[in-house]
């Protein structure tokens, strides 16, 4: 089967797209990666580079030995993977140590995986362990409101989960667990990439302070769909605080504990706190 046929390449390819659209990926930033299926593996094993040279992660993750992710390049930009996907993305093997890996398919004008990709691979061992395999996306973007709201809120997951979630009914129902934030880190290493990693045993969704976003998920809708949510969140907040230095009215602790009912949902206290 053609690689660029496939359709879990077509799917990374919209969301891809989909996300430059909504601002998020200006120049190089953001990057995302697939962790492929068996089948989809096997589908496409004809066409994949063989003997290409194995190359330290720079992180050790076990967990993924033999694992095959399609990844963005680094340094390559979002705007142009729908024009030039075998360009700008890579399909990786991942070596039976967990130490090394390989670039089996794409980066055709040469090139690496993604600078973040220490964080994708603890991301996704981390998920991989806790989902019963289920979680296969991670996604780093550079959301504009989200970034902004770590210049003004105290930078904690009590905070911003809970500001997050008053901003818009439907958030607690999408990201009951809450969110997690770090603070400044020097991205692209390993230390970054232990530090979100702890969280996401936590968290789906991971705030990295004057930088940006990432997000598992099982499929490509439900990531990009966590990601959009918690920034339109973010963007309303920015609205309400550009028009008034306090709130008038919000959804109370006492109104999220009558959500938890109605969705089936549970709500962790250490975010119900009364302010
Ligand atoms: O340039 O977003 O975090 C890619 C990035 C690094
Ligand atoms: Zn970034």
């Amino acid at each position: 089967m053609k690689v660029l046929e496939s359709k879990f390449m077509q799917d990374f390819i919209k969301m891809a797209d989909d996300g430059y659209k909504q601002g998020w990926h200006e120049r190089n930033g953001g990057n995302l990666s697939y962790r492929l299926k068996k089948g989809e593996v096997d589908a496409i094993r004809g066409r994949m580079y063989r003997d290409t040279p194995w190359q330290p992660i720079g992180t050790e993750v076990p967990g993924l030995a033999g694992e095959f992710f399609l990844v963005t390049g680094t340094g390559k930009y979002f705007r142009n993977i729908i024009v030039d996907p075998e360009a700008c993305l890579a399909i990786i093997e991942i070596d039976e140590t967990g130490s090394n890996y390989r670039i089996r398919w794409g980066l055709v004008e040469g090139g690496n995986p993604t600078s973040e990709l220490p964080t994708h691979l603890m991301n996704h061992e981390v998920k991989k362990n806790l989902t019963d395999g289920k979680h296969r996306v991670i996604y780093h973007a550079h959301t504009t409101n989200t970034i902004a709201l770590t210049f003004v809120l105290p930078l904690e997951d009590e905070v911003f989960t809970r500001e997050l979630w008053e901003m818009a009914t439907e958030c607690p129902v999408v990201f009951p667990e809450g969110v997690g934030v770090i603070g400044w880190m020097v991205p692209g290493g390993r230390e970054i990439a232990v530090a979100t990693s702890k969280l996401m045993e936590k968290y789906n969704a991971v705030i990295w302070a004057h930088h940006g976003m990432f997000c598992s998920g099982e499929t490509f809708d439900l990531t990009f769909g966590l990601m959009h949510t918690i920034e339109k969140s973010a963007e309303i907040l920015i609205k309400v605080l550009s028009m008034v230095p306090q709130k008038r009215q919000t959804i109370s602790p006492d109104n999220f504990r009558k959500l938890e009912k109605g969705f089936h949902i549970t709500l962790p206290e250490k975010f119900l706190y009364e302010k």
